[in-house]
C-alpha cells in the first residue's frame, strides 16, 4: 500500500534532557496526523537523572498517544547504541533520528523529509546547521578535514541534525557494525559515502540549549576536546578498518 512505503519513524535519543522532553513531546504531538503518511516516535531514554525522569513519566502519564514510545534503558549503553536499539525497535520504510536537546528545531524533520523523500532509495539526508559560533564552526571544519585526509571522503558538518534514510540502507550497511558512541553520526556518512549514496544537506538552524547538559562536543572546552580525541581515535580505526579490507581483497 502506497502510503505505508511512506511512513516514518523517528528515533530520538535522550540523556538528562529534564524539560527538554516535555517541550519536544508537546510539539511533535500536533504534527503526527498532519502528514498523508504514517508516523512514529521513539524516545529511547538512557538511565536520565531522577529529575529528567520525573518529568519523563509525567509527560508518558498524559500523553494519549500511541505513536510515541518509550523506551528506557537500564544502563549507560551510549549514545550510538541506544539510536541503534531505538531504529531496531522502529516498524517504518523511512527513519530518521534527530536530538531532544531541542537545539534541532522538530519541523525540520517533516520538511526535509517531505522535500527529498523520493530519493531516500539512493540519498541519505541532513541537516547542515547555519549560523553557528565560529569555535563550533572551526571544530567542524577541523573535523572535515580529518576525514578527508584520513578516510578520503568528504563529509560536512557530521553532527547536524536530522539524519535520514531508508531501512533498507540501515539493513544493508549500519544494522551489523556500529560504534556505540558518539561516532555513529560519522559513521553513518562514511558508509553512505562508501556505497556511493548521494548525501543531501538542507539548512537548518542550531538554537541554543535551554535545559539539561551537552553530553557530546557542545558545552565546555573540555567536551570539545574529548569529542576531538573520541573521533579521531574513531576515524583511525575506521581506517584501520579499511586497509584491512583492501588487503583481504588481495
Ligand atoms: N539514550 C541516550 N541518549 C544520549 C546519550 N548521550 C547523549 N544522548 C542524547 O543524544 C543527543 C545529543 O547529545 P548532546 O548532549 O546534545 O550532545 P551534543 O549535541 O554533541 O552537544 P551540544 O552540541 O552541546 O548539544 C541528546 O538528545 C542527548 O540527550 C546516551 O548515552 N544515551
Ligand atoms: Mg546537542
Amino acid at each position: 500500500m502506497k502510503i505505508n512505503d511512506d511512513g516514518l519513524s523517528i528515533i530520538i535519543p535522550s540523556l538528562n534532557e529534564s524539560e527538554n522532553i516535555r517541550l519536544i513531546i508537546s510539539q511533535f504531538k500536533p504534527l503526527l496526523k498532519q502528514y498523508d503518511y504514517p508516523i512514529e516516535v521513539i524516545i529511547v531514554d538512557g538511565p536520565s537523572n531522577k529529575e529528567s525522569k520525573e518529568i519523563l513519566y509525567e509527560v508518558f502519564r498524559s500523553i494519549g498517544e500511541e505513536d510515541i514510545k518509550l523506551i528506557e534503558m537500564d544502563k549507560m549503553k551510549g549514545y550510538g547504541h541506544d539510536i541503534i536499539f531505538g531504529v531496531n525497535s522502529s516498524k517504518y520504510p523511512n527513519i530518521a533520528w534527530t536530538h531532544a536537546d531541542m537545539q534541532t528545531d522538530i519541523h525540520d524533520v517533516f520538511n526535509i523529509f517531505n522535500k527529498h523523500k523520493a530519493k531516500l532509495s539512493t540519498s541519505i539526508i541532513k541537516g547542515k546547521r547555519r549560523k553557528r559560533k565560529l569555535m563550533d564552526s572551526i571544530l567542524t571544519l577541523g573535523m572535515q578535514f580529518f576525514v578527508i585526509m584520513l578516510l578520503r571522503v568528504n563529509i560536512q558538518d557530521i553532527n547536524a541534525q536530522p539524519k535520514i534514510f531508508s531501512r533498507s540502507f540501515f539493513i544493508k550497511y549500519i544494522s551489523k557494525d556500529y560504534p556505540n558512541d558518539f561516532s555513529l553520526d560519522l559513521y553513518l556518512l562514511y558508509m553512505a559515502k562508501q556505497n556511493n549514496y548521494e548525501i543531501i544537506e538542507e539548512p537548518v538552524n542550531f538554537n541554543k540549549r535551554l535545559y539539561g547538559e551537552a553530553k557530546g562536543g557542545g558545552g565546555s572546552i573540555k567536551n570539545r576536546i574529548a569529542l576531538i580525541n573520541r573521533t579521531f581515535k574513531y576515524i583511525l580505526k575506521l581506517r584501520e578498518k579499511i586497509d584491512h579490507s583492501k588487503q583481504s581483497e588481495h
